[in-house]
């Protein structure tokens, strides 16, 4: 049960359908700039199951050379869209952060993508919590404790939920094991997408 991790909160269906429609229409526009790109493992190259894009002053890239946060596409060179006004709202209402985010990493699962277990540790500013949106298809999410080897515990994230990683559950080790193809009509075609907030650098 989430109440058991201090620091993550869930608001099951914040999003209302209307509400998710604008945003998917508002992702679909910044996606002409921004396509949505393969991240590669570090070192190796191998490819992640999910695809991504971002918006915002910065977004994460993975490539050979490794992870990081950079002001421009990958493939086009160009800088990242905007981050939409409706995202910087949710960010507002939730991050209790009194700095605007820098990065909002929108990552694509087809059905049969999935994310293994990692902590968010490429930010500078770790005082700042992560907000994620999740928008389509279902997805069964784990996260744990600090440590690898911690208890994990599995939920659901559905379309319009809203999710928060503050405090001791910041650097807390998290996946997506699985999406459940077909639970929802939004996106109009099987899969998922969310979408990450994250302030990068330390507010000057
Ligand atoms: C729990 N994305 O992009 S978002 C990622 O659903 C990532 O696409 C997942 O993990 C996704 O790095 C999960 C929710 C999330 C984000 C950060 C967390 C959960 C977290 C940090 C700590 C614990
Ligand atoms: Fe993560």
């Amino acid at each position: 049960h989430p109440d058991a991790f201090p620091g993550l909160v869930v608001a099951p269906d914040h999003l209302d359908r209307p509400a998710q429609e604008a945003l998917v229409a508002e992702l679909r526009a910044a996606q002409k700039v921004a396509p949505f790109f393969t991240p590669e493992m570090p070192r190796t190259g191998k490819p992640f199951s999910v695809r991504m894009t971002n918006l915002g002053p910065l977004g994460w890239v993975s490539d050979r050379a490794g992870y990081r946060y950079q002001a421009t596409h990958p493939a086009t060179g160009k800088p990242w869209p905007p981050i939409p006004a409706s995202v910087l709202a949710i960010w507002e209402e939730f991050s209790g952060y009194p700095h605007p985010p820098e990065a909002c990493l929108v990552n694509f699962y087809s059905p049969d993508a999935k994310m293994g277990l990692h902590q968010d540790r490429d930010e500078a500013d770790l005082d700042a919590p992560v907000v994620s949106i999740s928008l389509g298809d279902t997805a069964k999410f784990r996260v744990g404790g600090t440590a690898r080897t911690d208890p994990i515990r599995s939920f659901e994230l559905r379309s319009g939920d809203v999710l928060v990683l503050g405090g001791a559950s910041r650097l807390a080790f998290h996946g997506v094991d699985r999406i459940l193809g077909g639970t929802s009509t939004l996106l109009g075609t099987p899969g998922r997408i969310n979408l990450t907030l994250r302030r990068v650098t330390k507010p000057g």
